[in-house]
């Protein structure tokens, strides 16, 4: 039996390298190259896989997604039905993710848009000195696997930290807020608004006119999620307004982002093209091999997405 692999051209050798290190036994096929579609046992594939090919391999027994989002797969046609679906949790990809926020917490916090200005116009000016971290409040949107690490990570440096959930999540030190009321509550005391939220039907376009409009004005926006968790044009505006007085956005509507689009010159706007946290597959592996010696097993899975809570 064999694994599918199908990722973006120049990752998958360093995948097919990380899987084969820790199973020398795996025969792996690269996707087109698939074979005799009879012979696939698992498909490990990323975004760029059409899910509707995977209905191909009649003893498919095991889905691997190479992310730790999977909106991709909640969109039709999804994977072939009763086959299980595995998401990577990976440490990596969770450090990443927090050095990536608090990168551009700090960034916004210690004024450094406005000192890089100040220096393109080659301005020696000092600037009335920032709050101390304490008073300056940070919402979470999101206290999954990503939002607590970033929370933890924020509070260490002394950041009152506050996250919303759709359940309420109990974190130490984090003051908790869940459902629409919590977001009504937490927003108006939210200075940076940091988006880690799954896309799911429910949080898609939750950053919008109305509750941009209910952050202090001069907020700052930090979104490391999916693109669709925020409507685009009303962020635009709030930013010309100067309701939002910076954005750092990783994830976009679509990708990659139209080179006409008014998020790349926009001087307010910070943005990298969804690379907050990249995969490393040395460190994603091995739980893909565990999952994968698991169904040859036929024992319970690590790791399976929960397709009706949409992560
Ligand atoms: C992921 C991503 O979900 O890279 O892992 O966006």
């Amino acid at each position: 039996m064999a694994i599918l692999l199908s990722t973006k051209a120049s990752a998958m050798e360093a995948w097919r390298d990380a899987l084969l290190e820790l199973d020398p036994s795996l025969e792996i096929r690269m996707f087109p190259e698939a074979g005799d579609p009879a012979d696939i046992e698992a498909a490990v594939c990323w975004t760029s896989h059409d899910m509707g090919e995977l209905r191909r391999y009649p003893n498919l027994r095991l889905i691997v997604s190479m992310g730790a989002g999977v909106d991709h797969l909640l969109r039709p046609p999804g994977p072939p039905p009763g086959i299980p679906v595995a998401r990577l949790v990976d440490h990596r990809l969770t450090t990443g993710m927090t050095e990536w926020v608090l990168l551009n917490v700090l960034r916004f916090h210690r004024q450094d848009p406005d000192y890089r200005a100040l220096q393109a116009a080659r301005v020696w000016e000092e600037l009335p000195a920032p709050e101390t971290s304490s008073a300056r409040r940070i919402g979470i949107l999101g206290l999954g696997e990503l939002g607590a690490a970033s929370a933890k990570a924020l509070l260490s440096l002394g950041f009152p930290v506050m996250g919303w959930s759709r359940r309420p999540k109990a974190i130490e030190g984090v003051e908790g807020f869940h459902g629409p009321e919590g977001l009504e509550a937490m927003l108006p005391r939210t200075d940076i608004l940091v988006c880690l939220l799954p896309l799911t039907p429910g949080t898609r376009g939750v950053i919008n006119a109305r509750s941009l409009a209910l952050l202090p004005r001069g907020a700052f926006l930090i979104n490391g999620a999916r693109g669709g968790h925020v409507v685009q044009p009303d962020l635009l505006a709030a930013l010309d307004s100067g309701q939002i007085a910076g954005a750092a956005l990783d994830v976009f509507e679509p990708e990659p982002l139209p080179a006409d689009h008014p998020f790349w010159g926009h001087p307010k706007v910070i943005l990298t093209p969804h690379a907050a946290s990249i995969t490393i597959p040395r460190s994603a592996a091995p739980q893909v091999v565990e999952n994968i010696r698991r169904s040859r097993e036929g024992r319970s899975l690590i790791n399976l997405v929960d397709f009706a809570a949409g992560y």
